[in-house]
């Protein structure tokens, strides 16, 4: 498994809308082997594939804290086919807009389809943490960020902040 460089804003790969995968195979599974791993890295509850680079419909999360007890999750394809009205809001950050954090209104619930890992088809009612963070990762297949959800002003202030760090560079 690899560790990946996590691209993080401004970047324009992340603003690109993210491709179906056709079918999971060995490619898809190793990617998600590799984003689980980056994503354990840096700290993070959950990850798509575009912050690594590539442009495919694919997440990982888990919201499980201890070493000892990870929860992996595979979503391929995920598609939300039920929202709740209600909204919640939570604090959210993001691995590629680092060190930013804003409170953030989404629906409380969803029903979110998808194929897991071995590409059986999947369907998962979700509320809490988790439904608010397959909203964020799916924001991202299209090319969407948390940021995205402020004000002009706050959002330009933090990305200007983060063009004065380290330039994105892609490592194959
Ligand atoms: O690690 C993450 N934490 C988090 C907290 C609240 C709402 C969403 C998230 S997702 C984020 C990792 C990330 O950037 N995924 O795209
Ligand atoms: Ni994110």
């Amino acid at each position: 498994m690899t560790i990946k460089k996590i691209l993080t804003e401004p970047n324009k790969f992340l603003r690109q809308v993210s491709k179906k995968v056709d079918e999971v195979s060995d490619v898809e599974r190793t990617l998600m082997d590799d984003m689980l791993e980056t994503m354990y890295d840096a700290n993070g509850i959950g990850l798509a594939a575009i912050q690594v680079g590539v442009p495919k419909r694919i997440i990982v999360i888990d919201l499980g804290k201890k070493e000892n007890k990870n929860m992996p999750l595979f979503f391929v394809n995920p598609v939300i086919i039920k929202k709740n009205d209600k909204l919640t809001t939570y604090e959210e950050g993001c691995l590629s807009v680092p060190d930013q954090f804003a409170e953030i209104d989404r629906p409380n619930k969803c029903t979110v389809e998808y194929l897991n890992y071995e590409g059986k088809k999947k369907m998962l009612d979700t509320d809490g943490l988790l439904a608010t963070c397959i909203q964020h990762e799916m924001d991202h297949l299209e090319g969407i960020l948390f940021i995205d959800y402020l004000s002009k002003l706050k959002r330009d202030y933090i990305i200007k902040k983060l063009s004065k760090s380290k330039p994105d560079r892609i490592v194959v």
